[in-house]
């Protein structure tokens, strides 16, 4: 699949005659489907793509805390109160799981928050955007967590250990909130008119970012050959997205709802469905600071970082308590 790629990757790759003795070694380990442990050896720019990767992704299950978060208060009903409580817990707990992976790498989770809040490190361009209407908490759950299953469950068999690992739990609960996302959108468009007119805004500004997060297309991603011969990505950006539009177009047709893409139709020829252009300058656009809410999101992490010091300065006091306590009995 990677030779795919290679064609329109900007990235040259090395044959495997051309590498040294450990390195030709590993990529056999990779070749043959063999998991990379932390202790194994790697190459070291493999070890840098996995830390630019996972801290991306613990930085976006973070920052993605926040536009639902917005809502937890406002929800309709207890029921999808405590719901949504569940769901926004779920996502912290991501984070905390991958950059638990990243730390196998080598590199200290304080680090990794510090360049989040310095605003050098990448998040997902997707979590820019507000939530304006309640029904954007259907649309992100139906949308953005489908978008996100769909680029993990490939995710769980790449070759990094913690990594595949930390997906497998992932993306069980992912399927939860790709589910309770649909639920919401199911009950807007069985209500009133003005609900199901909500469910169809909310779709109308969701679906472009949500094909934007799979990131660029094949022939403009620095990353994805290399990526691909590590078995870091086991499919291409654009095939993950083209599977994400099959998947997503036939539950919007059972929702009654309608893509904003006028060039949006079944190929049978191709098997799939024709989508109409992606503007990547916006990706680029949210991707460098300029999304409608990016400063607002690093702003909130950092006020919540500071104001949460206390909480982590008695947590480290308690347990060198215990610690030096446990000493001083054994
Ligand atoms: N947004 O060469 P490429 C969730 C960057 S959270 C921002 O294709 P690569 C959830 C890319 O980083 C789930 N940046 O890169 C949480 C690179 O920049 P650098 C989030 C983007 O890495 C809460 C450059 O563009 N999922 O589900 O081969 C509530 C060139 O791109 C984006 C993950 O993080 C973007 N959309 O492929 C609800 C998945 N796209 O690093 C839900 C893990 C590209 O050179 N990540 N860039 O400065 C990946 O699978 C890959 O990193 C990507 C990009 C497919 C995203």
């Amino acid at each position: 699949m990677y030779a795919q790629m290679v064609d329109t990757g900007a990235n040259k790759l090395r044959a495997l005659e051309d590498m040294g003795p450990e390195e030709r070694a590993f990529q056999e380990r990779v070749d043959a489907d063999v998991k990379i442990e932390p202790k194994d050896w790697m190459p070291e720019a493999y070890r840098k793509t996995l830390i630019r990767q996972i801290s991306q992704h613990a930085h976006s299950e973070i920052v993605g805390m926040l536009p639902e978060g917005n809502w937890i208060t406002r929800a309709p009903s207890l029921k999808r109160k405590a719901i949504l409580m569940a769901k926004v817990q779920d996502e912290a707990g991501h984070g905390l799981y991958l950059y638990a992976a990243a730390e196998t790498l080598g590199v200290s989770r304080d680090q990794l928050v510090a360049d989040l809040h310095a605003g050098k490190a990448k998040y997902s361009s997707i979590f820019n955007y507000p939530t304006l209407t309640w029904a954007d908490i259907g649309a992100i759950g139906w949308l953005v967590d489908g978008a996100a299953i769909m680029n993990q469950i490939p995710l769980c068999r790449c070759s990094f250990g913690p990594y595949s690992r930390a997906m497998i739990r992932v993306c069980k609960e992912e399927s939860f909130h790709q589910r309770q996302g649909f639920d919401i959108m199911m009950t807007l468009c069985r209500g009133s008119a003005e609900q199901k007119a909500m469910a169809q805004d909310a779709l109308n500004r969701w679906w472009w970012p949500s094909l934007m997060m799979f990131g660029p297309p094949d022939a403009d991603s620095v990353h994805s050959a290399q990526s691909a011969q590590w078995k870091i990505k086991i499919l291409s950006n654009d095939e993950l997205r083209q599977r994400f539009v099959d998947q997503t177009v036939p539950q919007a047709d059972y929702l009654g709802i309608t893509m904003p893409d006028p060039e949006l139709k079944w190929n049978a020829e191709r098997g799939h469905y024709d989508f109409g252009p992606i503007d990547w300058d916006e990706l680029y656009n949210v991707v460098k600071g300029n999304g409608p809410c990016n400063r607002d999101r690093l702003q909130t992490r950092v006020k919540a970082w500071e104001e949460g010091a206390w909480v982590r300065e008695a947590a480290l006091a308690y347990a060198e308590k215990r610690a030096a306590r446990a000493q001083k009995a054994a």
